[in-house]
Order: structure tokens, then sequence, then C-alpha cells
């Protein structure tokens, strides 16, 4: 469905079996809702969440390109949450065997004011889609469609902010012994412990080379955010706790207990292409029962 807003388009909204969809707006090319096949809402939006730029919308999966973070030119995280897409009417074809029901194809490239900051042309597509299972998908493709032979460099995340219904009861499971960049301690580097992360106060770590699969369980909900990606080798989990969140103007001061960023990314070793050639980063999120109690 395309939903009309007062600039012309406004949001795309997929669905697929009795209660799953997704919804994913122009500006941004951000998801901002995924259900379940119950209508529950699975990604955490803030209640005082800002639509409109140059504010990026706290909540959802915002995409940090061309820069994840504020190591670099460009402000945090980069332009292209900030930038109204558009409908890509020359999408790249579904791979045969796909398990994809129902999509919506954006695209992204940049304006005069874009190349001024980043001097570089690209064509950035982007497919949200639903599964069959309401498993959603996101799939980036960036192309380097310089003429002058230049390559670009550039960082990228799926900031994705997952609902949860209690901080202190969720764990994550697939970054245990890793290395990571700690990004509260002058992004110095560590080695994770040898089990399942728990969170009782700020974390900001960037996880080096990780698995393709990362589980988020939520205890209370007995479900388990089930985050598989290829192409993106690092992982980001954020919590700003209590005084952090307390200083974010479009976050509720309590809300951040009822979310967790776990991020698919590229930050440690950027992503170079020359003139031509093309990259793809993609995300699939399945949210499932946990079979087991957790706890353990
Ligand atoms: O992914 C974590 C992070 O890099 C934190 O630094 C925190 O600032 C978060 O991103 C949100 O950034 P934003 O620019 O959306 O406020």
């Amino acid at each position: 469905e395309r939903c009309m807003g007062v600039n012309g388009l406004e949001k795309i909204v997929l669905r697929e079996g009795r209660g799953s969809s997704v919804e994913v707006k122009l500006y941004g090319g951000q998801v901002t809702s995924w259900k379940n096949d119950h209508g529950e809402e699975l990604l955490f939006v803030s209640s005082k969440a800002i639509f409109k730029p140059p504010k990026a919308i706290r909540g959802g999966i915002p995409i940090c390109f061309p820069q994840f973070g504020m190591h670099g030119t460009l402000e945090q995280h980069g332009f292209a949450r900030n930038r109204f897409w558009s409908v890509d009417n020359n999408p790249p074809p579904l791979p045969a065997n796909t398990s994809i029901k129902t999509f919506a194809d954006l695209i992204l490239k940049p304006s005069e004011e874009d190349f001024k900051i980043w001097p570089h042309s690209y064509e950035f597509r982007l497919r949200v889609a639903l599964g069959s299972g309401g498993n959603l998908i996101s799939t980036s493709r960036i192309r380097n469609t310089n003429t002058d032979g230049r390559p670009f460099s550039f960082t990228f995340a799926y900031h994705t902010y997952f609902s949860v219904s209690d901080i202190s009861e969720v764990r994550v499971e697939g970054l245990e012994t890793l290395d990571y960049l700690d990004n509260l301690k002058g992004m110095e580097r560590f080695t994770e412990q040898g089990d399942a992360i728990v969170f009782e106060s700020e974390v900001h770590k960037i996880y080096l080379g990780t698995p393709s699969k990362i589980a988020i369980i939520d205890h209370e909900k007995k479900r388990t955010f089930v985050l598989r990606k290829d192409g993106l080798p690092d992982a980001v989990v954020w919590n700003p706790w209590d005084k952090r969140a307390k200083a974010m103007a479009d976050l509720g001061d309590e809300e951040y207990k009822h979310m967790l960023c776990v991020e698919a990314a590229a930050v440690e070793k950027a992503i170079t292409l020359k003139p031509g050639e093309e990259w793809t980063g993609r995300q699939e999120l399945s949210a499932v029962p946990s079979s087991y109690c957790s706890g353990q």
C-alpha cells in the first residue's frame, strides 16, 4: 500500500499472512514498523521521535551511510537517514529461490548539496521485504557511479531498534568471546567474556568479525529475535541507559528499558568500491518463540 502525505508519497506498507506488516518511510528509507502475525509491534520507535528533517527518526531501522558514527567529516551516521528517498522504478530482479512475498524498492542518489559534502556519485538501492513467516529482509545495494575513475569508501549500519519488554531481562547470544571496541572507553579494544551478554548499564560496543547470526532473547515475552546478516562483518550493541536517555530530547526518560539496538554493520574496515562496482549488505530479522526457558 502506498500512503500519501503532504509532500507526496510518505510511506509504503507491506502486508503478508494474517497480521504481518512492515512500514517503510520515504524519509530516510527508514523502516518504522514491523508487526508479527498477531499484529504485535516488534521494533521500537520513541514516543518523542521527530519524523522530519533535519532530525533522524529515533527508532525502527535508520540507515547509517556513508558513515557510521562520528569518525569522519560527515554528520553522525551520515546523511542517508536524513534524506527523502524515491521509489526505484528500475529495481534489481528478485532472486529465483526467494522467500520474499512482498517488497518495496527505494533508491537514493546524491543531490547537488550532498555532492558538496561527499563528492561521489552512487546509486543506493534499498529493498525492504516481508518473507514467508513474516521475516523482515533489508537489502542494500550500493554502486559507485563515479565517471572520473575515483573509488570511494564508506562505513555502514542498519541501526535496528528492537522492542523489548525489559532491557534488564534481555540476553544477546552469538557475540561471546569476540573482540569489540568499547565506545565508552575511548574505542579501546577488549575481548567479550564467554557467556551471553546481559544489560545493567549503558552499553556501546562495536563487535568485530561477528558470526552471521545473532540472537536477542526477550525473557518476559519468551521471544527471540534472530538477526542474520551478509556483507556486514561487525555488530554494534547500544543501550543509552538512564542518564543518556534523559539527555536525549527525542527519547522518553524511561524508554531505554524497552529498546535495544543490535546493528549489522561494516565499521572497523570501510568498504571500498571502484567505479562500476556494487556492494550488497543484507539483514534478515525473524521473531521466534524462545524454545527454552531463559535465565540459565
Ligand atoms: O549505535 C550507537 C550510536 O552510535 C550511539 O553513539 C548513539 O549516539 C546512537 O548511535 C544514536 O545516534 P543518533 O545520531 O541516532 O542519536
